[in-house]
């Protein structure tokens, strides 16, 4: 297993310059990871110049990238208007060619439709017949470009489209193709699983990516709310040798803050310092944890 964490958890506001990515890699290299997950819509507006650039660091530091995507509603591959629909597919086919730039194989996220969702349109089966049909589309420029898609189940307040490892592995089988498969996510299952360890084992091959955050999105080990023990044989159970990417929020106010729903600060008070403390002290706990 390789380990990483989202770029975001530093700070208060989704943006981040190709100039800010070059820090970070260097950052969690630092630390001790082995991927750094980006933005996808950030890797869309890049320049092939900024690419190149982040690839070779990523190179010389000995780190991987993974890309992360909650689409806007201009690119919803699950919209009734197939403008919409249309607009999405060249979307995904555009962050493919620069993820073969970039020299990465894996997209994770809400990819089938957008992020958050608002509830308008909770026709589930309408919105499954939509999305794969998009998917169908997305799924041959991955195969062509080799690019692993990880469509991520979400809890019941973020999605109506994907909320258990079952609906995934079942909605993965209508798409039809080898290079779909799913991301699970902790936070997530813990909401919405029975069984964590069923769900891992039930995504079996098709886990193409793992997301690790605690109940409440602090680090893994913070508060142990999660049983990270059974979570690791799971993981190993299915000979899972991917990316094992945290995605913490705990930092209170700004953009982040809102979307993610942080009211109240979750890093007891800690600077940047402070913050890199907490995240290497989640790192070597996690792969002591996960070691099989
Ligand atoms: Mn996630």
């Amino acid at each position: 297993m390789k380990f990483g964490t989202l770029y975001s958890y530093w700070s208060t506001s989704w943006a981040c310059s190709p100039d800010h990515y070059l820090a970070l890699a260097e950052k969690v290299a630092s630390i001790g990871f082995d991927v750094l997950e980006i933005s996808a819509d950030h890797l869309y507006r890049m320049s092939q110049a900024d690419i190149v650039r982040l690839r070779r660091a990523g190179e010389s530091l000995g780190i991987g990238f993974s890309v992360n995507s909650g689409p806007s509603r201009e690119h919803d591959l699950a919209s009734p208007d197939p403008a919409v629909r249309e607009s999405g597919i060249r979307y995904f086919g555009t962050i493919f060619e620069k993820m073969v730039s970039l020299g990465t194989d894996t997209i994770a996220g809400a990819i089938y439709s957008f992020w958050p969702d608002d509830f308008v349109r909770t026709d589930r089966e309408e919105s499954w017949a939509l999305s794969i049909d998009s998917l169908k589309s997305v799924a041959g420029r991955a195969e062509y470009h080799g690019i692993r898609v990880a469509l991520e189940v979400l809890n019941r307040f973020e999605s109506h489209i994907l909320n258990t490892s079952d609906e995934a592995v079942r909605y993965c089988e209508r798409i039809g193709s080898p290079n779909m498969g799913i991301l699970l996510d902790t936070f997530h299952m813990n909401i919405e699983e029975d069984d964590m360890s069923a769900a891992i084992r039930h995504a079996n091959a098709r886990l193409f990516h793992f997301h690790v955050g605690e109940n409440n999105r602090k680090l893994p080990g913070m508060n142990g709310t999660i049983a990270w023990e059974q979570v690791g044989k799971a993981l190993n159970a299915i000979g899972y040798d991917r990316a094992v990417v945290m995605e913490p929020f705990m930092i209170c106010g700004g953009e982040i803050g809102q979307s993610i729903r942080v009211w109240r600060d979750l890093t007891s008070g800690a600077d940047q310092v402070g913050m890199d403390d907490h995240i290497r002290r989640s790192l070597s706990f996690l792969r002591e944890v996960f070691s099989a």
